[in-house]
């Protein structure tokens, strides 16, 4: 590629909510961008993106960008589940959407409710504008439970924080367990660390229900069956407890409650976890003793095994396994989970988000008055339901950002169900027409990363990072922040914070005693300051700084069944006896990039991993149609059937592509927009809305389904989003 003489690159960040947060170099080319590449130089993004964000210009300038504000012209989601629209200028939209909130908060602001998750993890662009703008309304709250708050509670309650090992220093460990997380898909660069250490000879030993792209580069793949995670745990401490593998001393000196933890891991033989893991017990007795003698050892967890109903228990034991064996005493030993509390302090986040501003509307904090709170992952049923004491007031309007509910929450028909309510109010700031998006009233054309300021904190690194805009906004797009400035004069707010602008917002967003803003400034990160084994000594940011069995007001961590598994549910199991995962698709990032073709292209369709005895059982061959069904709906997926590897702890390596999935276990990728999919349906259409253990988070992945053979009437168009969107831009 030949670039202009006047051709710059631009410092920026990726916005998705990675653990990764990469930063990046925007080459801009007469005012077009042209590569979007890794900064070579950030210690831990060292020059390489994902697949899909190498692709960010593709998206970028995608055909089917939003490029004007919409307005509503046909019914909620249409006939056919797309909206129909047509163009208005910005100063209509605005005017309308301040006139209709203003008349609803009049009655009760409590029944305008935010809907906005991590589209952008950006601190500007996320919950900062739009932060104080709701709080100076009064709306609902959001209780941001989707993604991580099982895992996010759990690990606070037992180490005081999201905190952890630093993802550079797993090169060094000599056994690194990769515990319900996919790096190769959702991680790349600590994928990247973990073959440094492989290279220098760790062993790898990946614990996942899939075999998925990372499990078949470890060494030893344990297929666990979904949600048996903390009785693997539990096990493991009575193997390191019975042949005595504990660390007295840091147990000693860093954990406060271990006798209680002691009594209880006891109780759990291998024979007995093995039984509700779903493999051998010798794999669990071996495991323990590898973990127990490798020094040092390293857990990577991640938010894949903590959506099921007793995720959060789970990580509490996991999250223990370092202390018992005082793996913290070595900086590549220890566990991460998530690094973002490091953040904590090192962000301004009164400044941005400015929650004091609720005063206006519910008087000063002693009176303890709080807008009531709606939890993002019971959407479906919330929309749905009238004013009541106990609920508070219908919601009458709701205002989207950075999510799309109607294709990642779920129990998603109630989802479609409760955005297609004709009364209610919906405005969606988006990029594109996405399942949401279909369903509003309004459709605001937002900026993307390239086009507009922020600032990031982490949670797989501890830089904080600054993107700057690389190209003007494109068409008639503005910025989220940009968005809720020019509501908030419209609705006549005066303080002088909605004066702030998006650049000073993203310059102020660190503590300067906390983050070195000239070097945030020049080079675009800059590392916050924290010990190379920060908990060698104990230390952990809790009261007392130790390790917290007994947290307060949860107890000492058990293993909690699933809601739906055979052995906790046998009459639910014998209508429907597999269990379906649906972890993300390599090429998508949750719903995002679906719709960019190249990436689409490599996914194909939805597709359901299986056994190949579960096929066979069913007459279902590989690449045939089938339906996915349980009491909340039906989904279709092409068929991807193989031998997953039977009971588990088989050797990694050589399985192929259509090898994914163990006995009992189906996979359905996601997530697809519902439009893509050949019903309109997605498999959030089968997921529930029962909450986990601890945290408030949906079990996605705690769902029991049947499947069988659908008719494949090859000539049945596939519903595609291009259409509808085409028309309503033109
Ligand atoms: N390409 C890509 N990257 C992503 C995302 C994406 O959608 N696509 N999503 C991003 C987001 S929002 C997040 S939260 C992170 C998630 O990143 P991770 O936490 O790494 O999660 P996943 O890749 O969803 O899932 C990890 C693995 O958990 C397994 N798993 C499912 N149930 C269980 C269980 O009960 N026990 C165990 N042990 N394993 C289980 C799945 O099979 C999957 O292989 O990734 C981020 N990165
Ligand atoms: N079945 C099943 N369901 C799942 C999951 C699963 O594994 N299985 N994963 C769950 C997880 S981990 C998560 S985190 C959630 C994620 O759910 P969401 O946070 O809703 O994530 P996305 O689907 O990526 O949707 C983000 C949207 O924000 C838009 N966006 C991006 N940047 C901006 C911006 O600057 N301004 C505006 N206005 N919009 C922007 C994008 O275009 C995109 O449509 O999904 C959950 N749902
Ligand atoms: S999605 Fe993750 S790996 Fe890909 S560029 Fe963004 S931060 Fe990096
Ligand atoms: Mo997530």
């Amino acid at each position: 590629m030949t670039l202009s003489p006047s051709s710059r690159v631009v410092q920026a960040v990726c916005p998705h909510d990675c653990p990764d947060t990469c930063a990046l170099h925007v080459t801009v080319s007469e005012g077009r961008v042209v590569r979007v590449a890794g900064d070579p130089e950030h210690p831990t993004t060292h020059g390489a993106l994902c697949t899909k964000v190498s692709r960010y210009a593709e998206r970028t300038y995608h055909p089917e960008r939003v490029l004007t504000p919409l307005k509503r012209v046909g019914p909620k989601g249409g006939s056919n589940g797309l909206g129909r629209f047509e163009p208005v200028g910005w100063d209509e939209a605005l005017d309308d959407i301040a006139a209709r909130l203003k008349s609803i908060a009049a009655r009760d602001p409590q029944a305008i409710l935010p809907y906005s998750y991590a589209g952008t993890m950006g601190l500007v662009q996320g919950e900062g504008m739009a932060a104080r703008f709701w709080h100076r309304l009064g709306a609902s709250f959001l209780d941001r439970t989707i993604c991580s708050n099982a895992g996010g509670e759990a690990l606070a309650a037992t180490y005081g924080g999201k905190v952890g090992m630093h993802v550079e220093h797993f090169a060094e460990s000599r056994l690194i367990l990769i515990w319900g997380s996919n790096p190769i898909t959702s991680s790349v660069h600590f994928w990247n660390y973990a073959q440094q250490a492989k290279r220098a000879g760790a062993r790898l030993v990946c614990i996942d229900p899939r075999r998925s792209e990372t499990a078949e580069k470890c060494h030893q793949h344990i297929a666990l069956l979904p949600g048996a995670d903390g009785a693997l745990a539990l096990a493991l401490m009575h193997e390191l407890i019975r042949h005595d593998r504990l660390d007295h001393d840091y147990i000693e000196r860093h954990v406060e409650g271990f006798e209680k933890l002691r009594e209880r891991a006891l109780a759990w033989t291998p024979e007995r976890a093995a039984a509700v893991c779903g493999i051998d017990a010798g794999v669990i007795v071996e495991l323990a003793r590898e973990y127990g003698s490798a020094r040092p050892a390293a857990i990577r967890l991640n938010y894949g095994m903590q959506r099921v109903h007793g995720g959060g228990n789970a990580v509490r034991l996991i999250a223990l396994l370092p202390c018992l064996v005082g793996a913290w005493r070595h900086r590549a030993g220890g566990m991460l989970l998530s690094a973002s509390g490091w953040f904590r302090g090192a962000r301004r986040d009164g400044w941005l988000q400015r929650p004091d501003l609720l005063e206006s509307v519910y008087g000063p904090p002693a009176e303890g008055r709080r807008p009531r709170t709606i939890n993002m992952s019971t959407i479906g049923d919330d929309l749905l339901r009238e004013s009541s004491p106990a609920f508070g007031p219908r919601v009458e309007a709701v205002v989207v950002y950075n999510s799309n509910p109607v294709a990642v929450a779920p129990e998603s028909a109630k989802v479609a169900r409760g955005f297609a309510r004709e009364d209610l109010f919906t405005v969606v700031l988006e990029h594109f027409l996405t399942d949401t998006a279909d369903h509003a009233d309004y459709v605001l054309p937002a900026t993307t990363q390239l086009e507009h300021w922020d600032a990031h904190g982490a949670y797989g690194h501890v830089y904080a990072m600054l993107n700057r805009p690389a190209i003007a906004p494109l068409g008639q797009a503005r910025s989220n922040a940009e968005v809720f400035r020019q509501l908030a004069r419209r609705m006549g707010f005066t303080e002088p914070c909605f004066d702030d602008s998006d650049e000073t917002m993203a310059l102020g967003a660190f503590d300067p005693s906390r983050v070195k803003l000239d070097e945030l400034g020049r080079k675009g990160w800059s590392r916050l300051a924290i010990g190379e084994a920060p908990f060698a000594n104990g230390d952990f940011p809790t009261p007392s700084g130790k390790a917290l069995v007994d947290a307060p007001g949860l107890g000492v961590p058990d293993y909690v069944p699933n809601y739906e598994s055979l052995l906790s549910s046998p009459e639910l199991a014998a209508r429907y006896p597999l269990a379906m995962i649906s972890p993300p698709a390599r090429n998508f990032l949750n719903s995002s990039f679906v719709n960019v073709p190249s990436l689409r292209a490599a996914e194909g369709e939805p597709v359901l991993e299986m056994h190949e005895g579960d096929a066979a059982a069913r007459g279902i061959a590989d690449g045939d149609l089938v339906s996915i069904f349980n009491d909340r709906g039906r989904t279709l997926a092409r068929a991807v059937v193989g031998d997953g590897g039977g009971s588990g702890g088989g050797k990694g390596g050589g399985a192929g592509r259509h090898a994914r999935a163990r006995p009992g276990v189906v996979h359905g990728l996601g997530v697809w927009w519902r439009k893509y999919g050949r019903d309109g349906t997605n498999v959030n259409q089968l997921t529930h809305q029962r909450l986990t253990d601890i945290g408030r988070a949906p079990s996605f992945y705690d769902c029991l389904v049947q499947v069988e053979r659908a008719a494949d009437p090859a000539a049945v168009p596939v519903a595609g989003g291009g259409s509808a969107v085409a028309a309503a831009a033109d």
